[in-house]
């Protein structure tokens, strides 16, 4: 897949190259796959960054000897263009959108928006639920157990890190086969709750509404953690969820995450940052069951939330070119770890049999993928740099980056907001989505100091005096209205005017 078709040879020399751009493209999956297997990483920019000259050696002619296919072999156009960005000093630059879009597969599994669906396609999607609800507290198929997969009682979700996009893909793909399994619903997809907009009406009636556990879900968690019993699922009114969602930024983090040009890591930047903010905050605009990690799962809204997710994610992956292996990997942050897609057990989503690299090509399709708006060529400044050979710009519209860096989140009992207050007034919150226990989580543990990143305007901050408070909405009462900072690992703020490329 290049920007310019398959041939080299139709190729014209590029004079400000970057690896995003243009470099990735030069490489097929059977040139990495055939360099992998002699230790040379063809596949990500760290890789062909570091062999840039030995590949230089061996694709020029007149003696090239690689790629092995001579009709493969480089242009002296694409010689040239990688040359330039070697002496330009290997820029990463930003990824263009791939044209033309690919065309849709007519993949088995078709996912809509759920007010789209017609009335005999919503009737069989509850009738599903409603089997699935049914279904023997005990029974591996059934409501009860595979809801339990998330938190309580298996607490084997995985939240920010790089498997957390896999994780829920494969997850949302394994109760669908669930839903498929009901006599009668063998084609029902989940359908996507768009959530720009308000929650739809025909989630807020059986069996969507709320779900009524049969059992205690945490009594047989090890170490058992029990008060979910009796339990019914609870949301805040409609009109309060599209108001949490403004206030928390889903939308606005949504949008920077769609235009990231890399997948990044979860606490510097990039699609997966941005994406699991906007989830976090999500969760906690809903309700206080989506907000708790031990039973949030339990509302059936969980699956349409995560499916709208879903569907962003293939977005992104479908807008910067990233929707196989290869090219997933070609959008790695330069130095991040790669281990979670090439390696076991690294890359295991338990508890399914599938490896987050089986997850990269989606298995479904929607019927839309999320527009992007086009690129602004803001340089994101992601790795607090830019290449001096850069021309850039501070515009007295240009954002500013705001990072609360260093909250020791183990400390903290449960989900929590973290506010941004100008003149003490709060201007900007951000939720983050942790079980109330997070030392028992080797995830959590492992990702225990977190950022939450803000982008304000100027106007919001400038001549203020800004502060940072943290409140744990489920404890409020025995912790009062803030969460003491020195007791999150004394977080700091950086912030940073975004600079344009000029
Ligand atoms: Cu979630």
């Amino acid at each position: 897949m290049t920007p310019n078709g398959n041939s080299p040879n139709a190729e014209q020399a590029v004079e400000s190259p970057t690896y995003l751009a243009d470099i990735r493209f030069y490489f097929r999956p059977q040139d990495i796959e055939h360099m992998a297997a002699k230790g040379i990483d063809l596949g990500t920019y760290d890789g062909v960054k570091d062999n840039a000259i030995s590949i230089d050696a061996h694709t020029s002619p007149p003696d090239a000897d690689m790629p092995p296919d001579e009709e493969a072999r480089w242009s002296a156009a694409r010689v040239q263009t990688f040359e330039k960005w070697i002496a330009d000093g290997f820029p990463l630059g930003t990824a263009k959108p791939v044209e033309p879009p690919p065309p849709p597969q007519a993949p088995a599994r078709l996912r809509k928006e759920v007010t789209t669906l017609s009335d005999a396609e919503f009737e069989l999607l509850a009738k599903a639920f409603n089997a699935l609800m049914a279904r023997d507290p005990d029974d591996p198929n059934g409501y009860f157990v595979l809801a339990g997969h998330h938190w309580l009682p298996k607490r084997f979700c995985l939240h920010h890190e790089d498997r957390f996009n896999p994780w829920h893909r494969q997850y949302l793909l394994e109760f669908e086969d669930a839903l498929r399994s009901v006599p009668g619903c063998e084609d029902v997809t989940i359908p996507y709750w768009d959530f720009s907009t308000p929650l739809p009406e025909r989630l807020q009636h059986p069996p969507f509404d709320k779900y009524v556990l049969p059992a205690d879900p945490g009594a047989a968690a090890v170490p058992p953690k029990t008060g979910f019993f009796p339990y019914t699922t609870q949301r805040y009114p409609v009109a309060e969820i599209t108001q949490n969602m403004a206030d928390s930024g889903v939308l606005a983090d949504t949008a920077t995450s769609l235009n990231q040009s890399l997948w990044g890591a979860y606490n510097k930047g990039g699609y997966q940052k941005f994406s699991i903010q906007a989830h976090d905050s999500g969760h906690l605009s809903i309700g206080p069951t989506m907000a708790d990690q031990n039973v949030a799962s339990y509302d059936p809204v969980f699956w349409f939330f995560h499916c709208n997710l879903d569907r962003l994610w293939l977005s992104w992956q479908t807008h910067v070119g990233a929707t196989t292996l290869t090219t997933f990997l070609s959008t790695l942050a330069p130095t991040q770890n790669k281990k979670w897609l090439t390696q076991s057990p690294f890359n295991a989503l338990k508890p399914f049999s599938v490896t987050a690299d089986q997850t990269i090509e989606s298995k479904v399709s929607y019927d839309r993928l999320e527009p992007v708006a086009p690129p602004e060529d803001v340089l994101e400044n992601l790795f607090g740099s830019i290449a001096a050979t850069s021309r850039f710009a501070f515009r007295s519209a240009s954002p500013v980056s705001v990072r609360v860096k260093g909250i020791d989140r183990l400390n903290i009992p449960g989900s929590f907001v973290v506010s941004l207050l100008a003149d003490g007034e709060p201007i900007a919150k951000r939720g983050f989505f942790q079980p109330d226990d997070p030392r028992l989580c080797a995830t959590c543990v492992e990702h225990g100091i977190v950022n939450l990143d803000f982008r304000m305007t100027q106007d919001q901050l400038v001549d203020k005096t800004l502060s940072v408070r943290i409140d744990v909405p489920s404890h409020a009462e025995e912790i009062g209205t803030a969460f003491p900072l020195s007791q999150a690992g004394d977080p700091t703020v950086n912030a940073r005017l975004l600079v344009e490329e000029a």
